[in-house]
């Protein structure tokens, strides 16, 4: 499937990229949007490679985010999920996770198809009002048993880890985050949708990830390779960046909103 073509820019300026991308989503059918760490980075909530120099610098998010680390040290992990989860609860969707409200609604209104599936955990895009949300690694307000899987409805953070480990009411096992650890396979259901999607959507928008876990870092590249333009929202290069018809070298939070602004007012 050719990358549809969006019509040209009639003016001799040089198009904005907010002009440009905003015409490359009235000119789609079917919208998706890819989301990573970066997209909460303006709510204050540190990506996992500022971890690497930030908080996180003392733990390595591969060895606490694993089943092997939570067999190891169960207290540990818990710990640093509380932590996270204390920072999540007091913290706010930024602009651009209401600008991707906007989008929705303005897609679904236009009749297009729309779906956002994000890597991450912090429940900020539900938060924020959007209601087509794949959460492909889960989300850290839930809980599960680790030995049999059935879902808690204990809030972490009303438990004192020193006390106790929260354990399941049917079979005594250890309570854990109800996220997709590394080394763990995504929900089959939630990787299909994701992989039909990527698929056979016309325009892409991979924002705030530096596209490096599998198996979501491949569905940019499933999308390019089926025909899907590209637009990717990172102040940093990656991967994508080759591969795109447009890179946006800006902050989603600054971006999106100024995208939304061009797409309600008719400028294009
Ligand atoms: C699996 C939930 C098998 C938990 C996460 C070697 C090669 C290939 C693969 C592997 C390999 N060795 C091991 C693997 C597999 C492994 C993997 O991919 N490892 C990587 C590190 C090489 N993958 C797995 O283990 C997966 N499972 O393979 O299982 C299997 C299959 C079947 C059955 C059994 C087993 C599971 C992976 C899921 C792990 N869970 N999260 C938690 O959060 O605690 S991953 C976590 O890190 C995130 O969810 C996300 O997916 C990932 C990367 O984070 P990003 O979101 O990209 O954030 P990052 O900090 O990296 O980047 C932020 C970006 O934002 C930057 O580019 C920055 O420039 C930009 N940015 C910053 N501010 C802004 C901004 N952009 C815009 N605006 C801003 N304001
Ligand atoms: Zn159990």
């Amino acid at each position: 499937m050719e990358s549809k073509d969006t019509g040209t820019n009639t003016s001799k300026r040089p198009e904005s990229q907010t002009l440009k991308a905003a015409r490359y989503v009235k000119a789609a059918d079917s919208i998706l949007v890819f989301t990573g760490a970066g997209i909460s980075a303006e709510s204050g909530i540190p990506t996992f490679r500022e971890a690497q120099s930030g908080l996180w610098a003392i733990y390595n998010p591969q060895e606490l985010a694993s089943p092997e680390g939570f067999d190891q040290d169960p207290y540990q992990v818990l710990s640093w999920y509380l932590w996270r989860l204390k920072l999540i609860q007091n913290s706010e969707p930024n602009p651009g996770h209401h600008a991707l409200v906007a989008l929705e609604e303005y897609c679904l209104s236009s009749g297009k198809d729309f779906i956002l599936i994000t890597q991450n955990i912090d429940g900020l895009h539900i938060k924020a009002g959007s209601s087509q949300v794949l959460e492909l690694h889960g989300n850290i307000f839930r809980l599960r048993c680790h030995s049999c899987s059935l879902p808690s409805n204990l809030n972490l953070s009303n438990h004192d880890l020193d006390q106790n480990l929260p354990r399941c009411t049917s079979c005594s096992g250890l309570l854990r985050p109800d996220v997709v650890w590394f080394g763990e396979g995504l929900p089959e259901e939630n990787l299909d949708i994701a992989w039909e999607k990527a698929a056979s959507c016309d325009l892409f928008f991979c924002i705030g990830t530096s596209t490096l876990v599998q198996p979501a870092a491949s569905l940019p590249f499933l999308a390019v390779d089926k025909g899907a333009t590209m637009i990717e929202i990172n102040p940093e290069t990656t991967p994508v960046s080759k591969v795109a018809q447009m890179h946006v070298p800006n902050l989603s939070g600054k971006f999106l909103p100024e995208m939304i602004k061009a797409i309600e007012s008719q400028q294009v």
